[in-house]
């Protein structure tokens, strides 16, 4: 390896990422019944264009096939998500014929030397749960540890990393308060407590799944966020960064760490009566150790006070009683209107350990990072996604600047494996290292993929980013 390269510690994990609404399709087969994603996209105007998941990437009949796409980038982990309402249609009753997809996907990634990284929740609750009132319903948390321990009597000797929750702020606030994501629902004090359960779930989960199997990785997913104010001289901004960074961050950081809401975050939302909802125990169930963070990053943010234009102002999925708005500060941004900040990423990484894993000696992975932008494939379907590439090269050189900081970061897993289903964006929004063809369902490799299938080889990024052979 040359001098100028960046080498990454042995035994690093790198991988890629998926959720089973996203690619698997098969939406009507072997008992499973409907999601909040499926009837969210059966509505009128939430998802871009009326597309939905019933067939996304159709992985469910082509996983074998995807596995093979795998081991081609050299990938040495894949983190998928479980479907509940697939393995458990009704919420709460086991389908044999559901979970035993999971089965034979975890079987096919171990004879291919992919470690399986199971995610149990990526946002699909049952329908039937939420017609129960869903997340927003303390009950539902009881369901989702019987769901963790119904996953883990069917795969727990062969999965040894356990992720209970993804990015539980989505869930909570663009679910449950900013209505942008199923089920749809525009109620800030439901959107907290769909937050304290959601939390609440995460820590009955790792219970059972540690009860049951003590040397698993347990741990759960979280998309945190940098908060700049974009005065930093102007109280006002100081004040929105700080109240966005409770909502946004520390609201789940804290009670997983500290064992507590952050005193401030209550205040912002007292009026919504948040402290009604916790009972005494939660926090100690919430805290309940874990073995490792998943950390989701894609952007950087700056925040301000004064509020944008009312016509400009979209859903918002902020439930403090003042505001703090996002405005854009001239960075590049990707497909999603994202700005692109990879120091971002290394300073988060380093407050994360300080404030928060570090004390407790738990080590933080890269679940999630990526960028859409708009591909343009050329006669063979080949796309020469140049600037998805250096997004990732820059990312991971932040990322390294971070374990050279001294960051206990153990592996990075790039969103996504492919192209698909990007929510409320419907398939208009592509974060794949692989491009679908969504008519022929045809996979072929970005120039991205190849890349990182380099990067994952060499264990280590090469001094100029560039198209490396795999
Ligand atoms: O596609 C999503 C994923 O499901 C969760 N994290 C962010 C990605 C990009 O929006």
């Amino acid at each position: 390896m040359s001098a100028t390269s960046l080498e990454f510690p042995e035994n690093f994990l790198w991988g890629a990422a998926t959720a089973a609404y996203q690619i698997e399709g098969a939406a009507r087969e072997d008992g499973r019944q409907d999601s909040i994603w499926d009837v969210f996209a059966r509505k009128p105007g939430a998802v871009a264009d009326a597309h939905n998941g019933d067939v996304a990437c159709d992985h469910y009949h082509r996983y074998k096939q995807d596995v093979a796409l795998m081991r081609e980038l050299n990938l040495k982990a894949y983190r998928f998500s479980t479907s509940w309402a697939r393995c458990m249609p009704d919420g709460v009753t086991p389908n044999p014929d559901g979970i035993r997809f999971y089965s034979s996907l975890v079987d096919e990634l171990l004879a291919a030397g992919i470690t399986p990284w199971l995610t149990l929740y990526h946002w699909d609750l049952p329908q039937a749960l939420e017609d129960q009132g869903g997340w927003a319903n303390r009950e539902t948390a009881e369901r989702f540890a019987d769901f963790a321990e119904v996953m883990h009597e069917a795969l727990g000797s062969r999965v040894r990393i356990w992720t209970t929750l993804n990015e539980p702020w989505c869930s909570a606030f663009l679910g449950y308060a900013a209505g942008v994501h199923a089920p749809g629902r525009t109620e800030p004090a439901a959107a907290l407590a769909a937050a304290h359960h959601l939390l609440l779930g995460h820590g009955l989960a790792a219970q059972r799944l540690r009860a049951r199997d003590p040397e698993a990785d347990i741990g759960i997913t979280l998309n945190l966020n940098v908060v700049d104010p974009v005065d930093p001289a102007n109280a006002g901004d100081l004040d929105a960064a700080r109240r966005l960074d409770g909502q946004f961050n520390r609201i789940f950081l804290d009670p997983l760490f500290r064992g507590g809401y952050p005193a401030d975050v209550l205040a912002d939302v007292a009026h919504l009566g948040f402290a009604g909802i916790i009972r005494e125990g939660d926090l100690d169930v919430i805290a309940e150790p874990i073995d490792l963070l998943g950390v989701n990053y894609y952007h950087g943010e700056a925040v301000t006070k004064t509020p944008p234009a009312p016509e400009a102002a979209p859903p918002s999925p902020f439930v403090a009683a003042d505001g703090a708005h996002a405005v854009p500060r001239g960075l590049p941004v990707t497909g999603m209107g994202w700005e692109v900040q990879p120091d971002g990423l290394r300073r988060l990484l380093n407050r994360v350990q300080q404030e928060y894993t570090g004390p407790a000696g738990i080590p933080i992975y890269i679940t999630e990072n990526g960028a859409s932008y708009e591909d343009v494939p050329d006669a063979a379907g080949f796309v020469d996604d140049q600037n998805r590439l250096a997004f990732l090269d820059a990312h991971l050189r932040a990322l390294h600047a971070a374990l050279a900081d001294g960051v206990d970061v153990r592996g990075y897993l790039a969103w996504s494996l492919m192209d698909n289903f990007e929510w409320a964006y419907g398939y208009y929004q592509r974060f794949g290292l692989v491009r679908v063809d969504y008519g022929s369902q045809q996979r072929i490799p970005k120039a991205s993929g190849l890349w990182y299938a380099g990067v994952v080889r060499q264990n280590a990024l090469t001094a100029a980013p560039g198209l490396q052979p795999a």
